[in-house]
């Protein structure tokens, strides 16, 4: 095999961010842009020969050129087998499955998630490690390292293969196998889920429901499970087709980007269960008829009714939610008595605690929520359990979701995105907040007394690892919070996240909506943090 060194300079932008290196597709189009990203991880990684390699993504613009080019790199260095989903497709959690169930090595997964695609879109890498999960803090910063003093990268020179047709290939030594995207996906489905009983509700006839695949990775994984297993009338999936700029939208499965979806879920006509996930797979929206299921929302539910799903009949280790995810699944895990985690945004922080056996669930308010079945947060597994718990309890998404209110209080909780701000502003609003942390105790905005403040900061109770200024959390004497953070996730600017809750005992007032609910709370927000005032906007950009 003739294996080519290229002489390269470094890129001082190659810091991973939340989930994975997210660019601009311009960015990575740039000469030897991908090529040193990947290079920095190969050298990460050390020796390479002999190993397997998992490979694949959410289809977007650019996905199939940089295949070509990372096989015919992982072949430079030596990797034995490299698995490729057909056509260069794997969402990120049958990537996260297939990694785990072929004993490999890593996977690369191609993807800047629910950003969108195409030639002015995003484009993303990520590297997730043996146990299926996204590589750790470590990784991340020494890829990082890596790639800041780098001279050359090596690659291997050979034809492009065929991404399209199921069997083995070579690259010089190397084998390629191209695998069905879904099988392995579908099979560990089977295993956690009653399809008998999902398939009973689909034929009853008192089931209606769509999912939203939205143009992205998920729609050949609904339409394999949902319509050709579980026999759900075919139409069910929309938007089932991944196109490279996913037919010109925002893959993000929110009331704003899935609105498709949303106006299906009211009205005389509208359907008893609707759900979207996002590019690659990850995300999902859950929602009932006329009701809206908080993300937060849903992981406590999952937790609370988790024994009823064949998968999780033993019960739960312990669960674990983001620090910006509402208290919710908490007060589940204080009723199971169970343990319960709070780590900082990103599904990397819970790989630990799942390897360690301390947790069974998790879950983000960033529309994620997964399990101990693999080590990426899963959008579709999410729905299927939703569908499970429908079909066991013969009732409505509303009123399971009220019952839980009842039973536990409900958290109400928002978040008021304003994105792309100028960077300077985005920082200069967090340096304000730090600044002024230790005068907060104890002084009163209106209703909301503020108890405590801090700058939150994790230490992880599997490696003893240490990880700070994760966001600003406020409590309040009223059982309030409130969190600001900057988004690790965006690509232009800075975006500002803030995160509202109250808790709320009382089931007489569990009716509100959100926003009313809040209203005063999101005011003490903007008194706190002036975004409005400092950016001149005078609304968020998405609220969910
Ligand atoms: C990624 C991470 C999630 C995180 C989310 C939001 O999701 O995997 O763990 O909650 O970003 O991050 P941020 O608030 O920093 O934008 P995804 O679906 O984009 O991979």
């Amino acid at each position: 095999m003739n294996i080519q060194t290229i002489s390269t300079t470094p890129f001082d932008d190659q810091k991973p961010g939340t989930s994975g290196l997210r660019k601009k597709v311009a960015v990575f189009e740039r000469n030897h842009y991908l090529e040193n990203f990947v290079q920095a991880i190969f050298n990460t990684l050390g020796d390479c020969r002999g190993k397997t390699l998992v490979l694949g993504g959410d289809g977007r613009y650019l996905n199939r050129q940089a295949i070509q080019i990372i096989l015919k790199m992982a072949a430079a260095h030596g990797f034995a087998t490299v698995l490729v989903g057909q056509g260069g497709l794997l969402s990120t959690p049958a990537a996260s499955c297939i990694i785990r169930r072929y004993q490999a090595y890593g996977g690369i997964i191609l993807s800047a998630s629910h950003n969108p695609g195409g030639p002015e879109g995003d484009f993303g890498l990520k590297y997730n490690a043996s146990n299926g999960g996204p590589a750790p803090e470590q990784l991340t910063e020494a890829f990082y390292a890596r790639s800041r003093n780098l001279t050359e990268y090596r690659i291997a020179r050979a034809d492009d293969v065929d991404l399209d047709i199921l069997g083995e290939q070579r690259i010089g030594e190397m084998t390629l196998r191209i695998i069905d995207p879904v099988d392995d996906y579908a099979r560990l489905m089977q295993e956690l889920f009653d399809f008998d009983r999902i398939r009973a509700l689909f034929q009853s006839g008192r089931f209606t429901m769509r999912f939203d695949a939205m143009h992205a990775i998920t729609g050949p994984y609904a339409k394999r499970i949902l319509e050709e297993q579980l026999g759900a009338p075919s139409g069910t999936v929309m938007n089932g087709v991944p196109l490279e700029d996913f037919g010109g939208g925002h893959p993000d499965p929110n009331l704003v980007h899935a609105h498709d979806l949303a106006e299906l879920m009211y009205g005389p006509s509208a359907l008893s269960f609707g759900a979207a996930s996002d590019g690659d797979g990850d995300r999902n929206m859950v929602m009932g008829r006329e009701f809206f299921v908080t993300p937060s929302d849903s992981l406590a539910v999952l937790a609370a009714n988790a024994h009823h799903l064949p998968g999780y009949r033993a019960g739960l280790a312990g669960v674990a939610r983001s620090m910006p995810t509402s208290r919710a699944a908490d007060r589940v895990a204080g009723h199971l008595g169970i343990e319960s985690f709070e780590t900082p945004t990103g599904w990397k922080f819970f790989g630990n605690l799942l390897d360690a056996g301390r947790i069974t669930l998790c879950g983000e308010e960033s529309f994620g929520t997964g399990s101990n079945h693999v080590r990426e947060k899963d959008g579709l597994w999410a729905v299927l359990f939703w569908i499970n718990l429908l079909a066991e309890k013969r009732t409505s998404v509303a009123e399971i979701v009220r019952e839980h209110w009842r039973r536990f209080g409900r958290d109400y909780y928002t978040r008021h995105d304003y994105e792309a701000l100028d960077a300077a502003i985005g920082q200069q609003i967090m340096d304000r907040l730090v600044g002024q942390l230790e005068r907060l105790p104890g002084q009163s905005f209106g209703n909301y007394k503020v108890v405590s403040a801090d700058d939150f900061s994790y230490r992880d109770p599997v490696d003893n690892s240490y990880t700070e200024h994760q966001g600003i959390r406020l409590f309040f004497e009223n059982d309030s919070r409130i969190v600001f953070r900057l988004s690790g996730t965006g690509t232009e600017g800075a975006t500002l996240r803030i995160y509202i809750e109250r808790f709320e005992p009382d089931p007489e007032n569990h009716g509100f909506d959100p926003q009313d609910a809040l209203k005063e709370a999101i005011d003490v927000a903007e008194a706190l943090c002036k975004v409005k005032a400092l950016s001149g906007r005078s609304r968020p950009d998405v609220i969910t």
